[in-house]
């Protein structure tokens, strides 16, 4: 009986342990799984996972299926997932200094979005930790550029057009423009496009390429706007509940996803203009009278935001500024 019950009891503990080391994290992202960003969370899902013999395992639950892409921050804080990535400037109402991705014609190249990122970092990590969220890492989009069904000579081309935006800083962008402000989440661009719903758009030349948008949209124009991040980040208290070994784990595979994913990042930047051309857009720089007017927009849009962050746009742009060396 004694035996009995002391086999029971130790056939019950093992699968509790198997059931607890078998749960596998949630990862929320608003994103696809094909995207250059979500196979680098793969990448370091795997490197977790082997480095803690399956201890953690990490569950991609990709293009807002667990949560849309505005509620994944939430989701975290939550439970409903340990971990999730966001286009930070999304998260710019509640936590303005993450807007500072979305500050046009600030970072001219990925230099420059490594430094601002330098800057804005230790901010963002103390806004998250407020809300009970860690930092991993954050890798940017390709620089943004105009998409539009007809040729833009000059920022008045795009007065009355529907604009595609993704979030409130874009709205504010197509408000500055005098262009009226489509909301489309990201893995439904195409058809967005195909059915006709937008004239133009600001994004990155590979969101674009993902979307299949040649059909609709022949011009592409350069004008390298801003670098957005996207923003991989976990619930505090489901990372410390972790053992130290798999605490460890997370974290060297967070410190080498970020370079990886800004040299996907550029590679994608490179690759994806071309596929553009390859399919019959115009890809160019724009106008004088196309660029000239836009820059005075984006100073407009950094005054607004500095007015809305306060001290802490200068904690991110005087040491941005002064650590420029072009
Ligand atoms: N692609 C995403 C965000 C920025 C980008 O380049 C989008 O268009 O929603």
């Amino acid at each position: 009986m004694f035996r009995r019950t002391w086999l029971l009891g130790a056939a019950g503990t093992l699968l509790h342990a198997r059931a607890a080391a078998a749960a596998p994290w949630k990862l929320a992202t608003g994103y696809r799984a094909e995207s250059f960003h979500a196979r680098n969370l793969l990448a370091l899902a795997q490197s977790v996972e082997a480095a803690t013999g399956g201890g953690l395992r990490i569950e991609l639950h990709a293009n807002g299926s667990l949560a849309p892409l505005a509620q994944v921050a939430d989701a975290v804080r939550e439970g409903r997932a340990e971990m999730g990535e966001t286009i930070m400037t999304g998260l710019a109402r509640a936590m303005p200094i993450a807007g500072a991705d979305a500050v046009p014609f600030i970072t001219r190249h990925y230099d420059d979005a490594r430094r601002l990122w330098t800057h804005q970092r230790p901010l963002v990590e103390r806004a998250f930790a407020e809300r009970g969220l860690r930092v991993l890492y954050a890798v940017p989009w390709p620089p943004q550029g105009l998409y539009s069904a007809r040729p833009i000579a000059a920022p008045q081309d795009l007065r009355g057009l529907r604009m595609r935006t993704y979030n409130a800083t874009t709205v504010r962008i197509a408000e500055l423009l005098g262009a009226t402000p489509v909301d489309v989440p990201m893995p439904e661009v195409g058809r967005a496009v195909a059915e006709g719903r937008i004239d133009t758009m600001i994004t990155s030349a590979v969101t674009g390429v993902e979307n299949r948008v040649w059909d609709g949209l022949k011009h592409f124009y350069d004008i390298n706007a801003w670098f957005p991040k996207n923003i991989v980040f976990v619930r505090e208290a489901a990372f410390l509940a972790l053992p130290a070994v798999q605490r460890d784990a997370l974290a060297v595979a967070a410190a080498a996803a970020e370079p990886r994913g800004w040299s996907a990042s550029q590679a994608a930047a490179r690759e994806s203009l071309d596929e553009l051309r390859r399919h019959g857009m115009k890809v160019e720089l724009p106008a004088a009278t196309l660029s000239t007017p836009l820059r005075r927009l984006g100073e407009r849009f950094a005054l607004e935001w500095i007015r809305e962050v306060g001290p802490q746009a200068n904690a991110i742009f005087i040491p941005y500024y002064s650590s420029s060396t072009t």
